[in-house]
């Protein structure tokens, strides 16, 4: 009889847990980038067409937060969330500290609470509590789905400041949608800078008022000679407004002096057509596309260079000595910062093959000037840091050591984006469709197994401002060619920026990213499927 109750007692605790734990655990639902601390309790909260939501603090910054949340949960689920009093997805503002980006993401059975500092930390927790409903919330269209979130506690806090992504829309336009489209994708990886390379040799993608032929001829081609284009400065704005809406900054690159053909076709006046070594035509180079030497009376006859559809570079520059060069560069930075307000400029500097040392010395200290003259922080690549970096400006390190490390020498802080980890259009293998690699061949396992603070001598952690992955385009024509390269590897790259390297597991991450892949699938992005990942 004893036995009997025994038995029977046991039978109730497992109907019991079994009907608590209707739904798979944290753990299960793949969340990248990985939080700082999971706390499971076996339940569930299940979404329904009553659920609201609730806004506690300063409800005017939350709002945005609020709307999204309700935009993001619509298509899939129907339910309409309405901001109420009684709400049971609580949104709560604790303090007022917006350099804070933690959050703590508390999901009842019968309530949800998700708290941050900031607006920005209540909208990572928004993502987290996205990323633990099933793959099918991420549908644009309605899904018979019963909508089981597991209970428990996140507390959770970003390890670096700086967590971006790149997209080059110079050497291929990237259009208005596409370009929303990886903002989104962003976004859910708690991403919070986005590098707009917007000029480049074979494309001005900017639109500049007071030098307009720059997107008129310089925007007018792209590499393979295809259809291109540009964003005006009003889609520029746009662009701005939806990535604030996700607590993403925009950077915008104006690259130079080198990488500047476009700018060299639109205007002949600005092509110097040849660095001259005073006097000695010796050592001249070969004149830049369109221009020439008078060699008799030492004159330099400028004309606009040819528009350029290849994909080498390092043949163009400006002319370092010329005043208009300066004057332009900086109605360029004048307008360009107008319309950004996001503290950073990146000026590039990379690749100058044709500037002579000491003028890319002299040209890089102009332009940190005119860039902080208009209240802007320079970022540019490794190679600026040759010259004498203003301080708090950032060097990106891609490809040089020594340079990232004479950037640290001078107390500035280095932008982590090694080539051979960190950048997008490097092929996963020799087998990729598209891609170039020379770098490295990029697997998502070595996209992944890299610490930011380990991978160069002479950068320790307090020297890093964050991480980036540039896609470059040389190779990618439209969205499928965009999301082949970037997933999944982008969301490799957002744990190392988000998580502590000694949080990070490859094993575990395996596992989840296959969960994250469901939430591709049901958005339909067509992630490359890498035989790293049993999907
Ligand atoms: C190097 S990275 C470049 C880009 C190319 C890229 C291709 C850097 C600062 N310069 O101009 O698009 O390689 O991977």
């Amino acid at each position: 009889m004893k036995k009997h109750n025994l038995i029977i007692t046991l039978l109730f605790i497992s109907i019991f847990y079994a009907c608590q734990s209707s739904g798979p655990s944290f753990e299960e639902r793949g969340l990248i980038p990985v939080p700082s601390q999971i706390n499971s309790s076996r339940g569930a909260f299940e979404l329904t067409g009553s659920a609201a939501i609730q806004l506690v603090g300063d409800a005017s910054s939350l709002s945005s937060v609020a709307t999204y949340l309700a935009d993001q949960i619509r298509p899939s689920t129907g339910f309409d969330l309405q901001q109420s009093e009684s709400g049971n997805i609580i949104l709560e503002l604790t303090g007022n500290d917006l350099s804070d980006e933690s959050y703590r993401l508390e999901i009842q059975q019968d309530q949800v609470k998700i708290q941050g500092n900031s607006p920005a930390g209540v909208f990572y927790g928004v993502q987290t509590f996205l990323q633990s409903f099933p793959p099918e919330l991420f549908s644009s269209e309605k899904q018979a789905v019963k909508w089981l979130a597991p209970t428990g506690t996140i507390e959770d806090a970003p390890e670096y400041e700086y967590r971006g992504a790149m997209l080059d829309v110079a050497r291929h336009f990237i259009g208005m949608e596409d370009v929303k489209h990886f903002i989104d994708q962003m976004a859910h990886l708690k991403l919070n800078y986005f590098h707009l390379h917007l000029t480049d040799d074979q494309g001005w993608r900017i639109e500049i008022k007071s030098w307009p032929k720059l997107t008129e001829i310089g925007g007018s081609t792209e590499v393979g000679g295809g259809e291109s284009g540009f964003f005006t400065q009003e889609d520029y704005q746009e662009i701005i407004r939806y990535a604030a809406e996700r607590f993403i900054t925009i950077v915008p690159e104006i690259d130079m002096p080198g990488h500047t053909n476009a700018a060299l076709a639109s205007y002949g006046e600005l092509n110097p057509g040849i660095n001259l070594p005073d006097g000695d035509l010796s050592t001249v180079n070969k004149p830049v596309h369109g221009s020439e030497i008078d060699f008799s009376s030492n004159l330099i006859i400028r004309e606009p260079a040819e528009l350029y559809t290849g994909t080498e570079v390092g043949f163009s520059t400006f002319d370092t000595d010329l005043d208009l060069t300066y004057q332009f560069i900086d109605d360029v930075v004048r307008e360009l910062s107008a319309i950004t307000p996001g503290d950073y400029i990146h000026i590039g500097g990379d690749e100058s093959h044709v500037t002579r040392k000491d003028d890319y010395v002299v040209f890089v200290e102009k332009v940190q000037e005119i860039v902080q003259k208009y209240g802007k922080t320079s970022i540019g690549w490794d190679e600026i840091a040759t010259a004498k970096l203003l301080s708090g400006n950032i060097a990106q390190f891609w490809a040089d050591e020594e340079n990232a490390g004479l950037a640290v020498e001078q107390g500035n802080r280095i932008l982590m984006s090694p080539a051979k980890k960190a950048y997008l259009d490097m092929q996963y293998d020799s087998t990729s469709r598209i891609g170039l690699h020379w770098a490295a061949y990029i697997e998502l396992d070595s996209a992944y197994l890299w610490d930011p603070a380990q991978y160069a001598s002479g950068i320790s952690k307090e020297d890093i401002f964050g991480i980036e992955a540039p896609l470059w385009t040389e190779t990618v024509e439209n969205r499928a060619d965009i999301e082949y390269l970037v997933f999944p590897r982008l969301a490799a790259i957002a744990e190392v920026a988000w998580a502590p390297a000694n949080t990070r597991d490859w094993t575990d991450f395996q596992a989840r990213i296959k969960e994250l892949g469901k939430d591709w699938e049901a958005q339909g992005i067509e992630f490359y499927r890498s035989p790293k990942v049993n999907w």
